[in-house]
C-alpha cells in the first residue's frame, strides 16, 4: 500500500512537472540573443511573409557599395554621422561601442563595456552618444568625442533598438511598441504601437529615423518595417532577402540588424550581426 502510493505520488509530480514546464513561457527576449541556436520561426507571428502583400509598398534593394564589417561584431547599433559609423555591438563579455571607418571598416575608436552589460542600440543627440543595454535597464550617455561615460538613466523594459527624430528618443523593447523618451530626461513622452493590415508587428529591433519615417529591423527576419511615427502603422516593407550570401553565413544568430543613414547625401547603410560585410543600399519598389 505504501509503495502503490509512493508510486501514485511520483507519478503526478512527474506530471504537473511536465505540465508546467511545458506551459511556462519563455520570457519574450529570452532567447533574443541566443548565437548557438538558431530559430527558424518564419518571423513576426503577426505577418509572416503574407504581411508583404495588400496596400502596403515593398521594395527590394539593389547593392550600391560593399564595405567591410568586423565580422566578430555583433552589431546592435548603427548610425553615420560626419563621415564615420558609430557602432554598439553585444554579447556579454564582448560589449562595446566603437567608431568605424566606413569605407575601411577599421575601428578608429573602441570602448568596451564591463562583462555583465549587453549592449544593444546606438544613436547620437547632438554631442553625445546614446547605448541601451538589453535586460540590464540601464543606458549609458557618453561624450560623442571621446566616449567619456557622462551619465546612466534607467527604463522599465527591454532595450533593443534607439533612434531620434530630431526632438524625441525612439526606442524599441522587443515588443510591437515604440516609447518616445525626453531626449535630456529620458521620461517616456509617448508611445506607439506598430502594426500592418495582419496585426501587431512584434520584434522591433535596430531603429533609424529616415525622412520622417522609423525604419525596424524586424528580428530574425530580413525585413525592415517602414514605420509612420505619428500612428504607428506600417507603411512599407523593405525585403533584404539574399543580401547576405549563403557562404557568408556562418554561425547561428547572424540576422540582419543595423540601419544607418547619411542625411547629407541621403545614404542607407544596412548590416547584420557577425556579417563579413556592410551595404549601402537603394530601394526599389517592387511591381
Ligand atoms: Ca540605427
Amino acid at each position: 500500500m505504501n509503495r502503490l502510493f509512493r508510486i501514485f505520488f511520483l507519478g503526478v509530480l512527474a506530471l504537473s512537472s511536465t505540465v508546467f514546464i511545458s506551459s511556462y513561457p519563455d520570457s519574450p527576449g529570452a532567447s533574443k540573443n541566443n548565437i548557438s541556436n538558431k530559430v527558424t520561426s518564419p518571423g513576426p507571428t503577426s505577418s509572416g511573409n503574407s504581411s508583404i502583400s495588400g496596400v502596403i509598398p515593398v521594395y527590394t534593394y539593389k547593392v550600391v557599395n560593399t564595405y567591410a564589417h568586423d565580422r566578430r561584431a555583433f552589431t546592435q547599433g548603427l548610425v553615420f554621422e560626419s563621415g564615420v559609423l558609430y557602432e554598439g555591438t553585444g554579447l556579454r563579455g564582448r560589449s562595446t561601442l566603437r567608431r568605424v571607418e566606413l569605407e575601411t571598416g577599421d575601428i578608429l575608436q573602441v570602448r568596451e563595456l564591463p562583462a555583465r552589460f549587453f549592449a544593444e542600440g546606438v544613436t547620437i543627440y547632438g554631442n553625445k552618444i546614446i547605448q541601451l543595454t538589453w535586460q540590464s535597464r540601464v543606458g549609458f550617455v557618453y561624450d560623442k568625442d571621446n566616449f567619456k561615460l557622462l551619465k546612466e538613466f534607467h527604463y522599465p523594459s527591454e532595450g533593443w533598438g534607439i533612434t531620434h527624430d530630431g526632438r524625441r528618443l525612439i526606442m524599441s523593447d522587443g515588443t510591437s511598441t515604440l516609447r518616445f523618451l525626453d531626449p535630456e530626461t529620458f521620461k517616456e513622452t509617448g508611445r506607439i504601437k506598430v502594426y500592418d493590415n495582419n496585426g501587431p508587428v512584434t520584434k522591433l529591433n535596430e531603429l533609424e529615423y529616415v525622412q520622417g519615417e522609423i525604419y525596424a529591423n524586424v528580428w530574425q527576419t530580413n525585413r525592415i518595417a517602414r514605420i509612420a511615427p505619428q500612428t504607428g502603422q506600417v507603411v512599407g516593407w523593405i525585403e533584404l532577402k539574399g543580401l547576405l550570401r549563403p557562404q557568408d553565413r556562418s554561425r547561428g544568430g547572424d540576422v540582419l540588424n543595423g540601419i544607418a543613414y547619411d542625411a547629407k547625401k541621403a545614404r542607407l547603410f544596412v548590416t547584420g550581426k557577425f556579417w563579413p560585410e556592410l551595404f549601402e543600399i537603394k530601394l526599389i519598389p517592387l511591381k
